[in-house]
């Protein structure tokens, strides 16, 4: 079944991911150029379920926890989406920074954030994730961006995370996870595979696909991800989403000397 045009009257069919549609003759590993750039909204939605819950839940906790003055980084921003969220549920003061390694990324980023960069809300920068500078930063956002990072540097990073979090701050990620239970790792690896199957992939797409992320995207444990985060000395590291084998989970650097006031005003209430 060819893939429908998505409901957005303003999008084209050059906006249609069909980067694997064709055989190729070698697969190459998957990497963020100028042609995964121009049809990346279309790739994501249509091969991670519960993409936009994510969002929605990352606006809840932007609403929430933003701090007022403070910085808000979208690290692997893409062409934007969880920085417009920052943006858009935050006080104004906040200050907005996406960053991405991916020129045609960013410049993709830049044609869909153009009017809240013009109006200074929001900063993008060309940059690797390692070479950033967190200081002052209230929530810092890895959404399907830690599983594209070699797993060497992952603790390192997490530290440096927690380690420039303001008193408060919150990590917030998404992240592909794997089952360590093998039949339940192939049931939900199954499911995955008729998603996107029902978003109008063919089998030669998922199949050239995969074989190019094998490599390049190595998915951890939800249980990995939480031990990582309270190693690092982060509060009530918990999963907020879940979506078949996609999950989104945020860690909660303590506030001096007590436990989160939200986290004790939450208490017994319903
Ligand atoms: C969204 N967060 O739509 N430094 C900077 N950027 C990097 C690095 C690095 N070392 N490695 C990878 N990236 C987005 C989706 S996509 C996830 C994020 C996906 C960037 C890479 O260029 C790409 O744009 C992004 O991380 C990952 O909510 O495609 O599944």
């Amino acid at each position: 079944m060819p893939p429908s045009l998505p409901d957005d009257p303003e999008s084209t069919a050059s906006d249609i991911d069909r980067v694997y549609a064709e055989a190729k003759e070698a697969i190459s590993p998957f990497v963020f150029n100028h042609q995964v750039a121009q049809v990346f909204d279309d790739m994501i939605a249509r091969s991670v379920p519960g993409y936009a819950l994510c969002h929605e839940v990352l606006a809840l906790i932007t609403n929430r926890y933003a701090q007022p003055g403070s910085v808000l980084f979208d690290l692997g921003c893409s062409s934007g989406t969880s920085t417009n969220v920052l943006a858009n549920s935050s006080p104004t003061n906040c200050k907005v920074i996406g960053i991405d390694n991916s020129q045609p990324m960013i410049d993709r980023c830049q044609v869909t954030l153009h009017d809240l960069i013009e109006n200074d809300r929001i900063t993008l920068r060309c940059q690797d994730i390692g070479d950033t500078d967190l200081t002052g930063a209230s929530i810092i956002v890895l959404n399907y961006t830690l599983q594209f990072l070699p797993l060497a540097i992952r603790d390192q990073l997490m530290t440096r995370i927690y380690q420039s979090l303001l008193p408060g701050g919150i990590v917030f990620i998404a992240e592909k996870v794997t089952n360590p239970e093998h039949a339940q790792q192939q049931a939900i690896n199954d499911l995955h595979l008729d998603f996107k199957r029902q978003q109008g992939y063919s089998e030669l797409e998922i199949a050239q696909k995969r074989s190019a992320l094998e490599a390049v995207l190595i998915p951890e444990t939800e249980t990995a991800h939480h031990q990582r985060l309270t190693q690092c000395g982060f509060e009530i590291p918990q999963t907020l989403t879940r979506a078949l084998n996609f999950i989104a989970f945020m860690g909660q650097k303590p506030r001096s000397n007590s436990k989160p006031a939200s986290y004790q005003s939450g208490l017994g209430s319903r």
